[in-house]
């Protein structure tokens, strides 16, 4: 266990494969004996952030005690792999300015909306179309994609365990693990 601490922030779409590639990242670390935690909606909207929705500034919220319990993460010595859509740019930016440098690694989990929505895991794209759902990313909300990520995985012509792959050989290369 001898490496440093570090934030790995997945960001994209709704379907684009960041939380399944956040899990099977955590699982291949943990049997190289590296330890990650896993932060996505599953264990953040459900508890810490179950009072905020969907609009641009409840996602601004979402995201800014992400970024805040990332730090804390950090600071207590852990890498955390965070799996949220995180839309905006400047959230994804005040995020990166809490942490240090060499701590915040933007990973951007590249998907087509057409793909996304042929995928619609949940059926969620459906009921955006239908208009049953308001706010819904790339349908009636925005989706800022990056400028300048540290890294990209592209979940459409890649499968996640290559995209695991490609990530782990960015984290040797860099020295992080
Ligand atoms: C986007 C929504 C919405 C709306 C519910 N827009 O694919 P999922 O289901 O499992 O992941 C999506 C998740 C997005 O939550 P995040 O915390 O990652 O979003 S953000 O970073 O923008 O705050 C989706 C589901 O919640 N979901 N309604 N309107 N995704």
């Amino acid at each position: 266990n001898d490496h440093g601490s570090f934030c790995l922030w997945f960001t994209g779409l709704s379907g684009s494969g960041k939380s399944t590639l956040a899990n099977a990242l955590a699982k291949y670390l943990f049997e190289a004996n590296v330890q990650t935690y896993v932060l996505d909606g599953d264990n953040v909207r459900h508890g810490l952030n179950k009072d905020l929705g969907f609009t641009d500034e409840d996602r601004k919220e979402n995201i800014r005690r992400i970024g805040e319990v990332s730090k804390l993460f950090v600071d207590g010595g852990q890498i955390v792999v965070t799996a949220f859509i995180s839309p905006f740019r400047e959230d994804r930016q005040q995020v990166r300015d809490i942490l240090n440098e060499n701590e915040f690694f933007e990973i951007y989990v590249n998907c087509s909306l057409d793909e996304c929505e042929k995928r619609d895991p949940k059926g969620l794209y459906k009921k955006a179309r239908n208009n049953e759902i308001k706010h819904f990313t790339g349908i009636d909300s925005p989706y800022e994609a990056p400028v300048n990520p540290e890294l990209v995985v592209n979940t459409e012509s890649q499968s996640i365990q290559e995209s695991v792959k490609t990530i782990v050989q960015f984290l040797e290369e860099k020295g992080l693990i």
